[in-house]
């Protein structure tokens, strides 16, 4: 825990437009630690308020490579917003640099060494700048919003189809299904808080279904489905949206990376268009809506249709099955490691989340004959 002198002192060190004034914990986030920097009064009466966040390095083991990555692609989504006639300083996340006269000469050559500050417990801290007037949700309240939402990472993803700098990959194999099989046999085989014997059921819903998901991942890897710049977490409380219910700007950059779009696309159905919580302890709750899974689709197309390969809208549907299944994996192996990765608010949280995203996973297979008409539909 950092106090709130400390919490000052690293603020001071980014180019904030005033002193702050408070510093406030903020949002739900399953990795970073997350603040609000309420700054005052800059020189034109205007107060400011920022984003501070620890990054987890244990998490992301290259932060400034993760910067870098956030520092590209703001710079070019910068662009072209300014091009179209839009705010980039609302539109797109802004990076708030280091102050030069509080780095030192090592920092100053550093990669990235601008874009973030290294705390003397090891611990890295980045800033943005806070989008006033935005909104979050956690799920879909309406399919209006569903459609945003799809209409917002299709526009997203248009921007950074001509994006042609490589980027650093931030977390080995985050969605390689394969990798994650690796981690998750090494995971059963170390049993380290002794949980496996009790979770034979759960451990069956993972094997089972291997073949099919590793077939998906082939695809991948042959080039059958295209590499292209993709955010890779795009749960709905990434999203930031105006009060209109327009998508105002994408957040959470941390995992933008080189892979299938189709994950961009997953990921947010597992949000959109479940009737229940993430963590919802009623299963009754959960289940796939097709009204939020058709309105988020059709946001999505109408940016993306004349541009997606083939091969790519005949696996959009099935991606949702691909990136719910990977999730009930991450749960449950974060489960059997002993709760290290993601943060949890009691004891069998990561279990809880394991068995809401399996039954929204059963709800997709139960369901997938619809979502693949509603694809067809809507492309047609
Ligand atoms: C994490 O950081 P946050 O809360 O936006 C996770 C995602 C998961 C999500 C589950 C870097 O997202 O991959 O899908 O939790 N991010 C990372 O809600 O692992
Ligand atoms: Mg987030």
């Amino acid at each position: 825990m950092y106090t709130e002198k400390e919490l000052r002192e690293i603020t001071a060190k980014f180019m904030t437009s005033a002193e702050a004034e408070s510093i406030k914990p903020l949002g739900p986030g399953f990795i970073n630690d997350t603040m609000i920097v309420s700054a005052h009064k800059n020189e034109s009466g205007r107060r400011e308020r920022y984003i501070l966040q620890r990054k987890n390095h244990l998490v992301f083991p290259d932060v400034p490579g993760m910067m870098s990555n956030i520092d590209l692609v703001t710079s070019h989504l910068r662009k072209k917003v300014t091009e179209a006639g839009g705010d980039p300083d609302r539109e797109v996340l802004k990076v708030i640099r280091r102050r030069p006269e509080s780095m030192t000469d090592e920092e100053k050559t550093a990669p990235a060494g601008d874009l973030y500050y290294r705390d003397a417990n090891g611990n890295y801290w980045a800033m943005c700048l806070f989008i006033e007037g935005s909104v979050t949700f956690e799920k879909a309240d309406s399919p209006a919003l569903a459609y945003k939402g799809g209409e917002g990472i299709g526009k997203f993803q248009s921007m950074l189809a001509d994006f042609t700098h490589p980027l650093n990959e931030t977390i080995k194999g985050f969605h390689n299904i394969r990798w994650r099989f690796e981690q998750w046999d090494e995971a059963l085989r170390r049993d380290a808080a002794g949980r496996v014997k009790d979770l034979q059921e759960e451990i069956g819903w993972i094997e089972s279904r291997k073949d099919e998901m590793l077939k998906f991942w082939d695809m991948v890897e042959d080039g059958t489905l295209p590499t292209r710049v993709t955010h890779n977490d795009t749960k709905i409380s990434n999203i930031l949206f105006d009060e209109k219910g327009e998508v105002l700007c994408v957040i959470d950059l941390d995992t933008c990376m080189s892979s299938t779009s189709l994950n961009d696309f997953g990921d947010a159905i597992r949000s959109y268009a479940n009737t229940g919580a993430e963590d919802d302890r009623d299963l009754d709750k959960v289940s796939l809506s097709m009204e939020m899974f058709r309105a988020y689709t059709a946001g999505y197309l109408s940016q993306r249709k004349s541009t997606l390969c083939e091969s790519e809208t005949e696996y959009l549907a099935f991606s949702a099955r691909y990136i719910t299944y990977e999730q009930v994996l991450r749960f449950l192996m974060d489960y059997i490691d002993g709760d290290v990765y993601y943060k949890t608010a009691y004891p069998e949280h990561n279990l809880v989340r394991t068995r809401a995203q399996y039954k929204l996973l059963r709800s997709m297979e139960e369901q997938y004959g619809q979502m693949r008409e509603a694809v067809a539909e809507l492309m047609a």
